[in-house]
């Protein structure tokens, strides 16, 4: 309760005594004749509130102190077939607001009065978000152990022959029976080659002896989410070739959750990671050339297409932090996240290694990387899939990151988490 409130007055005071906040919470949203889709609230409106019911609105009148909390009234159909809705008595003790009045008091509270501009409560709400209060990390500490705890009985329960919603399934029971009912993204369960294409939402293969499994998933905890990715062995235990790939990923995640601290750039971070990669596709005889010009050029990305890094709140890619940390990206390959760390930031770190179709296929890009890539040595690879690790970090004042994510990953601990 009082972590909503201190939010509450950071946002007041942001905006200072002259500004008459008003948000609007989000609505039910119909699926078909009286089915709704799963309600999921605004994330503006949880941050603020805490509050996972639909239809609902809050006013903050910073001059007064005043908080209302708006719920909608209710007639009896509605209690007959969707059962009680708080009371604004009850919604009282319940959210910790001083008032609660019905939605329809909204206009007779809000009258005339000017509400601020939508752009500048934005620029507020995002520049407040980007920094976790200690009551936001310790529901993003929870998730996270849930989710943890899900990956790990994962590669517990996971055998080659099983369907990828299969393995879908057992996370997800996990997370449910410790309590997290919603998850913080559709869950991608990949199995070998699936594990190349980067939003893979099919989930219906079956996973097969000698291939690898990518699962990147995760709960969330009143919306705050964990992101969480693992790629272990379908029977087990690595082959030569995916401990060799696997091993490279696994020591730039490191090297670059280390690097992670206040100051530090995302962008050269990065790069960072870009260039690990870079030196361990040439070591397996993939690349060649100066590795400058292989993260310039763009050869690496051909293995390593996506960003290692995104903020992570109460939205999985969560906000960048508002305009006054915006700056331009400092290196000179294109990513899309470029921030100055500081302490509070939740971020991903979440490098992989690739070996997508579309692009190692594609002429055009043959053409243009023929020197930097040994594309008959990439040939052999066509049916590798990719490896991803993901963990979800806070950067501290001082010293390396606190690292949320507990989850098996080096390759023997990832082996015993999945012995049979
Ligand atoms: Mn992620």
């Amino acid at each position: 309760m009082n972590h909503y409130r201190e939010l509450r007055r950071a946002l007041a005071r942001r905006l200072g005594p002259r500004a008459l906040i008003h948000l609007e919470g989000g609505r039910s949203v119909p699926r078909n004749f009286d089915v709704d889709y799963v309600f999921r609230q605004n994330s503006d409106f949880l941050y603020l509130t805490g509050v996972e019911e639909p239809g609902c609105h809050l006013v903050l009148e910073p001059k007064s102190g005043r908080e209302i909390l708006f719920v909608p009234r209710v007639d009896s159909h509605h209690r007959v077939w969707e059962g009680h809705v708080p009371s604004p008595a009850e919604a009282k003790t319940l959210f910790g607001v001083d008032r609660v009045m019905y939605a329809d008091e909204l206009k007779k509270v809000l009258g005339r009065r000017a509400v601020a501009p939508k752009a500048r409560l934005r620029d507020a709400l995002d520049e407040l978000r980007a920094i976790k209060s200690e009551g936001e990390l310790a529901l993003m500490r929870r998730a996270n152990e849930v989710s943890g705890a899900a990956h790990r009985a994962v590669m517990a329960a996971t055998r080659p022959g099983m369907r990828e919603y299969e393995i879908q399934a057992v996370f997800e029971a996990e997370c449910m029976k410790a309590g997290m009912r919603h998850l913080a993204y559709p869950s991608i369960v990949a199995a070998g080659v699936n594990g190349a294409v980067l939003h893979y939402r099919r989930n219906d293969a079956v996973l097969r002896a000698g291939e690898l499994l990518l699962i990147d998933a995760g709960a969330e905890l009143k919306g705050y989410a964990a992101d969480i990715t693992r790629t272990f062995p379908a029977d087990g235990k690595f082959s030569r070739r995916q401990r060799d790939v696997y091993q490279i990923v696994l020591e730039t995640q490191k090297d670059c959750i280390q690097a992670a601290r206040p100051g530090v750039v995302s962008a050269d971070l990065h790069v960072r990671s870009m260039r690990r990669i870079a030196e361990g596709l040439k070591s397996l005889g993939i690349l060649r050339g100066e590795t400058d010009g292989l993260v310039e050029g763009g050869a690496v990305r051909l293995f390593y297409p996506h960003g290692l890094t995104h903020m992570l709140g109460l939205d999985v890619h969560d906000t960048t932090g508002g305009k006054k940390r915006k700056m331009p990206n400092p290196t000179k390959v294109p990513v899309r996240f470029v921030a100055k760390l500081e302490p509070g930031f939740v971020i991903t770190m979440e490098p992989g290694i690739y070996f997508i179709d579309a692009l190692l296929r594609d002429p055009a890009l043959r053409r243009k990387h023929k020197t930097s890539v040994d594309f008959a040595k990439v040939e052999s690879f066509l049916d590798f899939g990719g490896v991803r690790i993901e963990d979800d970090i806070v950067i501290r004042p001082e010293g390396p990151p606190l690292n949320l994510t507990s989850v098996p990953k080096e390759i023997a601990e990832v082996e015993a988490a999945c012995a049979r």
